[in-house]
């Protein structure tokens, strides 16, 4: 019986449409999926959509929408990109060989599982949910509390989530079930040890180690100021309490794990939920690295407390970065769509599901799991000009127009003989290594290293025609034996190609299949066996190629550079990190002091405390920002700051600036700027002035 490898990716949230940051972790957990199954493992993919709490509130209010109608939205539009970039869920089984699921957490199934987990904790351990208070900071982004050490502060002051760069909310005293967290540290630490690699790479798990050494805080699991969520079950203890709580959103979400296997808390019948023995203890769970203590922390606390084993790994990755800033839904010039990058990429290849190719290509081979990424356009278009058009697409392009030309649509033979000797072993040496290398990359979970293993046969190959020069041979009668032999070898590395590179170039491997006529399903494929190299082939009889990774000329790099690029995103130039708000400037010589004035010249001013609503970048200026400043009695004053260069403009509504408020309207950039912020800095701003607690805006500065 094969084993069982579940790997599974975030469920997302629905309040905005996937970008590039959730294919690239949707595409890693595919990569996994497909390798498995190649490797002859019972393999299982999960994803789908993460539809309650508040911040999906929030979302919905923005819209006119109810919750609901914004998920019923916004899910397919998840589900449809990941069929766009080669995922089928429906018919999975027929076309990869295995399962994949999409999950939703509105469905009542998963409420249900979502019941049981919290029945079961509280039966089993009563006193690790029990009824408190809380009050404190929340970031509605990442739906998560911060204690006063997670959070940062600006240098005003303000309590600032540190992954979202927004200002926190209060929540202010409200009534909430607990989780004993604080209980499981040590069970925790202790599984960690005796498991090292439940949370990888090592710096995740150093991370977490670290995290669980500081003490752990019991959590908040329920809320009682919203409704958007699954019902707590009935507490005895506490008879009516339950019904004003719905679980907290990450209860909830976490759950999907598990209820996409089964029910294993309302077992039907005798058969219990077989799916949950058989897969769930080789769950992988692949996410970003935003959301690591909530699977390596709660979740397991959470197993632990219902005495239900722990997946078997945790697999994080960093972030992907556009212009040096995380790639976000809440930054719009860095939402890149996945389906529009592939588009844009196909250009005119022949099998226009190879962009799609080459953007799971470039994620995977561009940065180390784990690592972060920046997307430097112009290093996408010369990775895929090297890897795909040349060294790839050249090779599959050379080696079936000499199998055409010189093989007569046959494939040659294999000559022990002369397979020991020379290029020949080199090659097939090569290509040995390369399947190995790369079967214990994936094994290990590091695709970047696979594709280097597997690149290296590719540029052997193109070595082994250089040296062989099938063309001189072909000339020759005296040599058919060889020539076949030669041909017979150009069959056996592009089979392998093709099998070594089906896991994360679904599309180019296929169309590859057809050329060679090999006629297999990629449900059917299987990793080679490292010493089978030229004696495992199948039956071939191939034709020639169409272009599959045509090369971007200059020209088209350049139209597509000018596409890709937004304008706010076009400059080099460092954006805001608060971290780096708080450091001192560097030392320049000041500016000399303005002349003496009186106070009635001070008194003319008129400063105000303004809060940030809104701000957006301005197109074609590069340095400039429009605020959207609330001054209390007028809430909508329009100014233009010069502030681009040092302010993303998402780090900044919610926060606290003065304001000149009497100054006399100017136009700049088409737009009226009604007023003036002050920042200090000479020619470069550093830091934006403001007050050192909450004034309400509109206060008068003096
Ligand atoms: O956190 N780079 O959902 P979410 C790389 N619903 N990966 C990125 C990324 C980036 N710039 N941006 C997003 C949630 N991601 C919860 C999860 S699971 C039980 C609940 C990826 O929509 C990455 O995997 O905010 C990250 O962890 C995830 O999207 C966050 O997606």
């Amino acid at each position: 019986m094969s084993r069982p490898f579940y790997v599974t990716t975030p469920i997302y949230y629905v309040n905005d449409v996937p970008h590039l940051g959730h294919a690239y972790t949707t595409i890693v957990a595919d990569v996994l999926a497909r390798f498995h199954h190649m490797c002859g493992d019972d393999a299982r993919f999960l994803t789908g959509t993460d539809e309650h709490g508040q911040k999906i509130v929030e979302a919905a209010d923005k819209r006119g929408l109810t919750p609901q109608a914004l998920c019923d939205l916004v899910a397919p539009r998840f589900r449809e990109t990941w069929i766009e970039l080669g995922m089928n869920f429906d018919d999975a089984v027929a076309t990869h060989g295995f399962r994949r699921d999409f999950l939703r957490t509105t469905e009542a199934h998963h409420k249900r599982v979502v019941q049981g987990l919290w029945q079961r904790i509280q039966d089993r351990n009563p006193d690790d949910l029990y009824l408190g208070s809380y009050e404190g900071w929340y970031c509605v982004g990442c739906e998560a509390y911060y204690t006063d050490s997670q959070l940062k502060k600006t240098p005003a002051g303000e309590s600032f989530c540190p992954v979202h760069e927004r200002p926190l909310a209060w929540v202010t005293k409200e009534t909430s079930y607990f989780f004993r967290l604080s209980a499981y540290g040590d069970q925790l630490l202790e599984h960690i040890e005796r498991h090292p690699h439940f949370i990888q790479p090592e710096q995740y798990r150093n991370e977490v180690v670290g995290f669980l050494r500081g003490g752990l805080k019991d959590l908040s699991v329920s809320r009682t100021s919203f409704t958007w969520g699954i019902p707590v079950p009935e507490d005895l203890r506490h008879p009516g309490e339950a019904a004003h709580h719905v679980m907290y959103v990450w209860f909830d979400a976490l759950t999907n794990y598990l209820s996409a296997l089964g029910d294993p808390f309302t077992p039907s019948g005798s058969d219990g939920a077989p799916d949950v023995d058989r897969y769930w203890k080789s769950a992988v769970h692949v996410i970003g690295k935003d959301i690591l203590r909530f699977h390596a922390v709660y979740w397991p606390a959470f197993l632990l407390s219902a005495g239900l084993p722990l997946p078997r790994a945790i697999l994080c990755h960093g972030w992907w970065a556009i212009g040096g800033r995380k790639i976000s839904k809440s930054i719009p010039a860095t939402r890149v769509s996945p389906t529009a990058l592939a588009a844009d990429l196909a250009g005119t290849s022949s099998v226009p599901a190879t962009g799609v190719d080459a953007v799971r290509y470039f994620l995977l081979r561009e940065t180390p799991l784990g690592n972060d990424g920046d997307l430097i356009y112009e290093g996408l278009i010369e990775r895929y000009n090297a890897d795909l058009a040349n060294d790839l697409g050249n090779l599959i392009n050379r080696c079936l127009t000499m199998l055409v030309r010189f093989g007569g649509g046959g494939i040659g033979a294999h000559d022990a003989a002369l397979a020991a000797t020379g290029p020949h072993a080199t090659l097939a040496r090569v290509a040995g290594e390369a399947a190995r290398d790369a079967r214990m990359a994936l094994d290990g979970f590091a695709p970047s290293r696979a594709l280097e293993a597997v690149w290296r046969l590719v540029r052997e190959t193109n070595v082994y025609i250089a040296a062989t020069e099938p063309w001189t041979v072909a000339k020759d009668p005296a040599r058919k034996g060889e020539l076949d032999h030669v041909l017979h070898t150009l069959a056996a590395a592009l089979w392998w190609t093709r099998l070594l590179i089906a896991p994360v170039l679904p599309a180019a491997a296929a169309a590859l299949d057809g050329w060679l006529g090999a006629g297999r399903a990629e449900r059917d494929l299987r990793w080679p066996c490292e010493d089978g190299f030229g004696s495992d082939l199948p039956a071939m009889t191939p034709t020639a190629a169409t272009p599959l990774f045509p090369r971007i000329d200059d020209k088209r790099a350049a139209v597509l550079l000018e596409k890709w690029l937004p304008p706010e995103l076009a400059s080099t130039s460092p954006v805001e990190v608060i971290d780096e708000a708080t450091t001192p400037p560097p030392l320049a010589p000041l500016a000399p002091l303005a002349p003496m004035i009186q106070f009635a010249d001070f008194e003319k001013l008129d400063l105000r405390v303004g809060v940030v609503i809104a701000a957006e970048a301005v197109p074609k200026a590069r340095k400039v920002l429009k605020l959207t400043v609330d001054l209390g009695e007028e809430r909508h004053r329009t100014i233009v700051a010069g502030i681009a260069k040092a302010f993303a403009p998402d780090a900044l509504p919610g926060r606290r600036v003065l304001v000149v408020a009497n100054l006399a309207p100017r136009e700049m950039l088409g737009l009226t700027s009604e007023g003036m912020i002050l920042a200090a800095g000479d020619d470069a701003i550093l830091a934006l002035a403001s007050v050192d607690a909450a004034a309400p805006p509109g206060t008068r500065v003096k």
